[in-house]
Parts: structure tokens; C-alpha cells; sequence
């Protein structure tokens, strides 16, 4: 009796180590240096084509995780100078079936993506996105110099003109056809400029909306392969905080 009681022993405490470890992962998995931004509220309007409550999330992404944005914080804290970032934060909420516009302000430079599927808008109001330039001076990669949007709702971009991409879809078991992916056009900053300030550096700014799904966690990644090795998915691609992220749906 004894025994059984000490093999149920070890078994119970196992499961609590594994159960702690587990704890451990999803509090790191869930955390940002940056805390949560809550989607600021507009109202309710018509911006999604029917009447629903619309919220709006700002963010940008960095070329350099070191450096400062335009509020003079710093753009991820211990960052890698040589690593891209979003920022200031990697977690968003919005409410369920709201409709959400979001405003990415992009700094980075870029180049090809591994796969044109990602240069295409998807799952946002008319599939389009629009980007407005200021100051860019890079080229695009059809030649086109320098690579200026005026706006006009667009549906992809070259797939060779990529900066990062935003894109969207439940954890597994929530709203399995929600798939929102946007890519945002390279500007002219490289990695290791401390460039953030909308008054004085080349960025796209790229506005979408869609239609958030019903409750849950949902994650963000960027399918341009901005890291190093395994074809460009390491490095940064892999590090927690810089190229992914959640959306709470509540
Ligand atoms: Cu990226």
C-alpha cells in the first residue's frame, strides 16, 4: 500500500512539474514588454459595409529593434540592433465581430518573398489594403523609383517589393476560416538605422479593415523571410516579440 501510494506520489507530483512548466510557457508565450493595446473605439459605422462597432489599432514596424519610435521609446527593450520589430507591442485586442481598422506604419527595408501567395491581400474589406508613401527614396523591384502609393485601395503588391506582411488566423479550434494576410512594401531603412519618427523617416503607412471573428486567441506572424538561415525563417522569424504576436478577440 505504501508503494502504490509512493508511485501515485511521484505520478501526482510529475503531473505538477509538467503542469508548472506548462504555466511557465503560456505566461511567456502571452507576454509582451509592451503590455496589450486595446483597440480605441470610433463608434459604429458603416467602414466594414454594414452598420457594426468599429475599433482601431496603430503599430508600426521597425527596421531596427534597437531603436527608438516616434514617442522616444525604446522599440523592444534588450532588442537586437540588427533585428526588425513590430512595435511598441506585439498583442492587440479588439472585440468580437467588430470591425477593425488597423494603420501600420512600415520603416523597413525588403526584398522577395518565399512564396507570391503573400503579396496578395486576403480576408480584409474588398481584399484591398492601401498604402500611402512619404519620403521614400528606394526603388521598387520593377524599377519603378522611387516605390510611391498614393492610396488607391490595392489588392497585392510585387511579391519582389516586400517589407513584412501581417498575417492573421486563429489558434487551432477558432474561426478556422479566418485568414486575414496583408503585405507592406519595403521602404528605405535598413537594419541598424534608429528610424521611427513619422516627421523625419521613409515609411509606408498601410490601412486595412476586417471583420474580427468570434472570441478567442488569435496569432499574427510576417511571411517575409526577414530572419537568417532556414531560408530565412530563423533568427528573428523564431524569437518571441519581434515577428509575431496574438489578437485576444473578447
Ligand atoms: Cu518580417
Amino acid at each position: 500500500m505504501r508503494r502504490l501510494l509512493g508511485a501515485g506520489g511521484a505520478v501526482l507530483l510529475g503531473a505538477a512539474v509538467i503542469a508548472l512548466v506548462g504555466v511557465g510557457f503560456s505566461a511567456q508565450a502571452y507576454s509582451s514588454p509592451r503590455g496589450v493595446q486595446k483597440a480605441t473605439s470610433l463608434g459604429t459605422d458603416m467602414t466594414c459595409g454594414k452598420a457594426l462597432p468599429h475599433v482601431t489599432l496603430s503599430f508600426a514596424t521597425y527596421a531596427d529593434a534597437s531603436g527608438t519610435n516616434d514617442v522616444g521609446q525604446q522599440v523592444h527593450p534588450g532588442g537586437n540592433p540588427s533585428w526588425p520589430s513590430y512595435g511598441p507591442t506585439n498583442i492587440f485586442q479588439a472585440p468580437a465581430h467588430a470591425c477593425v481598422t488597423m494603420h501600420i506604419t512600415q520603416y523597413d527595408s525588403g526584398g522577395s518573398l518565399n512564396n507570391p501567395v503573400f503579396a496578395k491581400v486576403q480576408g480584409t474589406i474588398g481584399d484591398t489594403e492601401s498604402v500611402v508613401s512619404s519620403g521614400n527614396s528606394v526603388s521598387g523591384c520593377d524599377g519603378t523609383s522611387p516605390l510611391t502609393y498614393d492610396g488607391t485601395p490595392i489588392s497585392a503588391i510585387q511579391p519582389c517589393d516586400a517589407g513584412h506582411t501581417f498575417s492573421l488566423r486563429g489558434l487551432p479550434g477558432i474561426a478556422p476560416g479566418f485568414f486575414v494576410n496583408v503585405p507592406l512594401p519595403l521602404a528605405g531603412n535598413a537594419a541598424g538605422d534608429n528610424v521611427g519618427d513619422l516627421n523625419s523617416d521613409a515609411h509606408q503607412t498601410v490601412t486595412f479593415s476586417f471583420i474580427a471573428g468570434p472570441k478567442g486567441t488569435y496569432a499574427w506572424n510576417c511571411e517575409y523571410p526577414c530572419g537568417l538561415s532556414v531560408a530565412g525563417f530563423g533568427a528573428v522569424m523564431g524569437a518571441y516579440g519581434y515577428m509575431s504576436g496574438y489578437l485576444h478577440v473578447v
